[in-house]
């Protein structure tokens, strides 16, 4: 490449090429000038937010170097690239992260401590980028990370929503939201103004035929929105490889607005249009595992799948290969059925644009995608109506129709005595209105599909996806076991365990290799090693307990055990089963004497979550959570034995300060609902032991960990259909001891019983389709024999440090390095020492 540059100004630009600092002093010195020049401020007014700033711009220019040159490598090498799409990427803050991923944070704290900050001060003044809900989206972020780390060529492709997830406020115990605008001051992305694509919508169909007699289709009208690409860099670990993820603004296609309007005196309507383009990217839908159906949500999805292909095939088209190597050099993953459209967009391209035969087409197509399924959820399962469809993608419907009519004329051959077989994997549902099944359509469309977990990905192949494996065979059917980036849910959320096991381990190579850890066994009777461990974990609940105090005015004392539950709050993860669970404590308690609460585990209950602003039983279950925590805590006869704490506005920088404060975490979903979860992996990488249901990851955790270090409990997934068969609709008898804490709420212990009614009637009235009733003893159960472990504090570090040590299995590297070989058929590309 360089080479075709003439030697003159090779000399020129070589001579001035910036370096990015290199010391302590080159990262002051650019600190400074970018406080001075960048924020225009001085030393006399730079306060902590300003010193945030200046210090992220160092980075920031350091790693854009380096984004550079890795995006030179990877063009030059021209091997194959992963796409990985999703509509969200929870990417939490990115300074700590670029500095330790660089390996340049001591630096950062020896400069920022000259200039007169403490480096800590400084990290907490990044507003966290939430660009999603939940698991899914905090998934794609441990997976650029690993894709970087492991120098593989890959680009993450999503949407610049001007309004992340909501930040979430406790008012009088209940939940409000508020807007998260974040965009104010973000040093991290990179606006392409140069890269944008027009996205066409609605619109109609014409059809001719060419000269050689063939039909061709062409897409007419309609409205068409710029999508403008936002670029963010993402630096692997202790290597110079910094991928890119590629975020999408909409704007109005005709640049401003509409001057004739404009001239004319309707200054509203002028920049209406504007303000309807911009709409697209505005917002991020607020709802995990729930398929609401919206208009804007399905434009949302075309908007970002056509500009990101346009982009991959523009990037293909760069090296003159024939269309038939397309799948040899781009692998597109879809997270979630949430991209499918990429796959109809594709065909279409090919076939319409490009002029390939269907069959040829649809061969490239099936070849370069693959599809992760994240839930068995019904109501999480996409679909979208026909006439949604119709108006927003005429063309689409079209080729979803003739996909749907070549599918289902091989099944017939296949299956040519079985009717049924062709409605129930048809990708069209016979409903009014008709409905498109996007599962369907991903998975015809796709060369591999797979679960996130060795449970979900057995169910999906024996329940909502059955038939599928009958038509296409097992082999199109795989699992990859999610997993957890050690960098920041270890190195940098926990710095002081890091380096204990680096002590231990010799040195840091266990974050690039997580298996590393298994040295640690070696050390579990070390005495001095143990007791420093225990300092830790005790360190970081004193860190939690401060933070708690300061946001919810409650002391915690920070040697009760810490019981955490922390994720979206949703009826299938069972908070109310916990806080259920915790009411019950607190009856027990009461009725003791004196004598008997000596005796007695002190606990700390920790909740934290959203709830979909529509999730009305969700909203419910925080305010249950509140009411029980404003009794419990002010309670004199329950003094430190049982205090109940909901941490306001869960997010990625929260869950890096709450998961190493905790002794027990719970991951409580009914049997066969938890696709996987991550934070029980990140728990228990953090000493932390968990409280589980036989369900998603805790499975394969058990498995690796041993089950002596795990509190396993409940019903099992392949009993849960039986169990909702004996529970009778309108008269359901639950369990005594449930049946004492319903009689509490509605005798008003807790506030207004109506407020609770409903969470009560769906045990008691409305079939308790989470089990709740079901599970509710074994689980009272378990928890008591967590309180016996616990006062053995030998024998509870030797479990904490048991299983970090064997936790290697869950770092996010080895689950890439499976998408890698299994799906995506893509090499790492070598970086040079330089
Ligand atoms: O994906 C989660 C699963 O519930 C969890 O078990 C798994 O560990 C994780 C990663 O595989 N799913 C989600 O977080 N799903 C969503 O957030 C979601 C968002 C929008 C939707 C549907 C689902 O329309």
């Amino acid at each position: 490449v360089e080479a075709s540059i003439p030697e003159p100004q090779r000399a020129a630009w070589l001579k001035h090429q910036v370096g990015g600092f290199k010391d302590k002093d080159g990262f002051e010195s650019e600190v400074v000038r970018h406080v001075e020049t960048t924020l225009a401020r001085s030393m006399f007014n730079c306060d902590e937010s300003a010193a945030y700033s200046a210090a992220a711009l160092a980075f920031r220019d350091r790693l854009i170097l380096e984004w550079n040159r890795t995006q030179q490598r990877q063009t030059y090498a021209d091997s194959k690239r992963v796409y990985y799409l999703s509509l969200e990427f929870l990417m939490g803050r990115a300074l700590d992260n670029a500095m330790l991923n660089i390996g340049q944070k001591d630096v950062a704290r020896a400069g920022l401590a000259e200039l007169g900050f403490r480096i800590e001060d400084v990290i907490e003044q990044e507003h966290d980028a939430a660009l999603g809900n939940g698991g899914l989206g905090r998934l794609a972020a441990c997976f650029l990370d690993s894709l970087a780390s492991l120098n593989y060529p890959a680009w993450g492709y999503g949407l610049r929503y001007r309004y992340g997830i909501f930040k979430q406020e406790i008012i009088d115990g209940y939940q409000v939201e508020v807007p998260d605008y974040w965009l104010d001051f973000n040093p991290w992305e990179f606006p392409r103004h140069d890269i944008a694509v027009d996205i066409q919508f609605y619109g109609n169909v014409v059809k001719s035929t060419d000269e050689s007699g063939k039909t061709i289709a062409t897409w007419e009208g309609g409205e068409t929105v710029k999508a403008v690409a936002y670029d963010m860099p993402i630096p692997g670990y202790a290597t110079s490889t910094t991928n890119n993820l590629r975020l999408w603004s909409s704007k109005a296609a005709s640049g401003e607005f509409d001057f004739q309007k404009f001239n004319s005196g309707e200054y509203e309507s002028s920049v209406a249009d504007q303000q309807r383009a911009e709409t697209i990217s505005a917002v991020l839908y607020p709802n995990d595992n729930l398929d609401r159906g919206k208009e804007l949500r399905l434009k949302q999805q075309y908007f970002w799948v056509a500009a990101s292909l346009y982009d991959i095939i523009r990037r293909f088209k760069k090296s003159k290969r024939p269309w038939e190597e397309f799948p040899d050099q781009v692998a597109i993953q879809l997270n979630d059925t949430h991209p499918t459209l990429a796959i109809v967009e594709l065909q279409r391209i090919l076939t319409d644009l490009e002029g390939l035969e269907w069959d040829e087409a649809w061969n490239i197509v099936t070849n370069t995608f693959g599809y992760t399924n994240h839930t068995v959820l019904p109501e999480a399962l996409e679909k979208w109506s026909v006439p949604l469809i119709q108006h927003l993608l005429p063309r689409h419907l079209q080729i979803i129709y003739d996909i749907n009519l070549e599918f289902l004329q091989t099944v017939e051959r296949q299956f040519p005595n079985d009717r049924d077989i062709l409605g129930r994997v048809s990708i069209i549902e016979e409903t009014q209105p008709k409905m498109i099944r996007m599962a369907h359509l991903a998975i015809v469309g796709s060369h591999k599909v797979n679960g996130v977990a060795e449970l979900h990905s057995d169910l999906i192949k024996t329940t909502i996806f059955k038939d599928f494996v009958e038509v296409f065979g097992p082999d199109k059917f795989t699992n990859v076991t999610n997993g957890i980036t050690p960098r920041r849910w270890l190195h940098q959320a926990n710095p002081r365990l890091s380096g204990l096991i680096a002590a231990k381990t010799g040195g840091h190579e266990f974050l690039s290799d997580l298996t590393l850890l298994n040295k640690l066994e070696l050390h579990v009777d070390d005495k001095a090693f143990r007791k420093e461990w225990a300092e830790i974990k005790y360190a970081n609940k004193v860190r939690l307990a401060k933070h708690i105090k300061a946001t919810n005015g409650v002391t915690v004392n920070p040697s009760s055990l810490f019981d955490v539950q922390v994720k979206r709050i949703h009826e299938y993860k069972r908070q109310q089963m916990n806080i259920f669970g915790a009411i019950h404590r607190y009856l027990s308690l009461k009725a003791m004497t004196p004598e008997e609460r000596k005796k007695q585990q002190p606990r700390v209950s920790i909740f934290g979550g959203k709830a979909a602003p529509g999730y009305w039983m969700a909203k419910q279950i925080i305010h249950l959570i509140n009411n029980v925590g404003a009794v419990v805590n002010n309670d004199k006869d329950i003094g430190d034995l049982l205090k109940v704490i909901f941490i306001e506005d869960y997010n990625v920088s929260k869950a890096e300060m709450i998961i190493p404060a905790s002794d027990l975490s719970e991951h409580i979903s009914t049997a066969g609902t938890e696709a996987s979860g991550t934070s029980n992996m990140k728990f228990v990488l953090n000493g932390g032991l968990i409280i589980g249901t036989c369900d998603g990851a805790n499975i394969e955790i058990t498995r690796e960990i041993g089950e002596n270090n795990i509190f396993l409990f409940g019903n099992l997934a392949e009993d849960v259909e039986d169990l909702r068969h004996t529970h009778t609709y309108g008269k359901h008898t639950v369990d005594p001891d449930l049946a004492r804490v319903f009689e509490a709420i509605e005798s008003g212990t807790f506030g207004n019983q109506e407020d609770f009614a409903g969470m009560i009637t769906a045990v008691r009235e409305h079939g308790d389709y989470y089990l709740v009733s079901d599970d509710f003893r074994s689980y009272l159960e378990t928890h008591a024999l967590v309180d016996e472990a616990y006062r053995d504090q030998e024998g509870w570090i030797t479990k904490c440090i048991t299983s970090v040590a064997r936790m290697g299995f869950f770092s996010s590297d080895r689950c890439i390095n499976e998408y890698a070989e299994e799906i995506w058929n893509v090499e790492p590309l070598k970086v040079d020492d330089e």
